[in-house]
């Protein structure tokens, strides 16, 4: 009796576990935030914009700390706050390998930020395998943490800038290797990031 009351609780547990793991966490912001070639994060801004980048353990979504980022994002300006593959800085790698996912079986990104009704608007964009930025634009006009859910159809090629090397196919090449955040002009504030997951279809 014993012994099938135990098979029944380990498969009863193995079962939440699978359904727990419906979607498949890539970032936590779990470790140290440094910046430059060698940082866990690939942060800048240019053309008067600012940026700086921590991590916060006060306010948080999952895990023990957040992203934080302090921003003043002027008209002419860009801000990038980016991990993945592929990046100048070495160490912002996901937690899992971009061709390690089966990507046929996601939909969407999802992220969660902490708002302050602040009005700014955050791109949350994509690159692809053929080095193509995609966008998807959310609003800050919540107050706290919200998750934030980017279907892959919602993404739009971005028109205002692509790298030299982008395919510009207009097609999303998986695996996708980039993530990149950025808020856009004219706005200032802090913004909190975490728990990147991809959305099980
Ligand atoms: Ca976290
Ligand atoms: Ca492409």
């Amino acid at each position: 009796m014993k012994r099938m009351i135990l098979a029944v609780v380990l498969f009863l547990s193995v079962t939440g576990i699978c359904l727990a793991a419906e979607n498949l966490l890539i970032d936590d912001f779990e470790v140290a935030v440094s910046g430059g070639l060698e940082g866990t994060v690939d942060f800048g801004a240019g053309n008067g914009s600012s940026v700086n980048v921590t991590a916060a353990t006060d306010i948080k979504n999952t895990g023990k700390q957040s992203l934080k980022v302090d921003y003043d994002a002027v008209p002419g300006g860009y801000i990038y706050v980016a991990k993945g593959k592929g990046l100048d800085a070495k160490n912002t790698e996901w937690l899992v390998k971009p061709e390690d996912i089966k990507w046929e079986d996601y939909k969407a990104f999802s992220f969660y930020m902490y708002g302050t009704d602040s009005k700014a608007r955050i791109a949350f964009d994509i690159k692809d395998n053929g080095d193509e930025l995609w966008r998807f634009v959310v609003e800050d006009n919540f107050n706290g943490w919200k998750q934030i859910v980017c279907d892959f159809d919602k993404f739009l090629v971005r028109d205002d800038w692509q790298p030299n090397s982008s395919d510009k196919n207009a097609k999303i090449d998986f695996p996708i290797k980039i993530f990149q955040l950025e808020p856009l002009p004219a706005s200032k504030g802090t913004l909190y990031f975490d728990t990147v997951e991809l959305v099980k279809k």
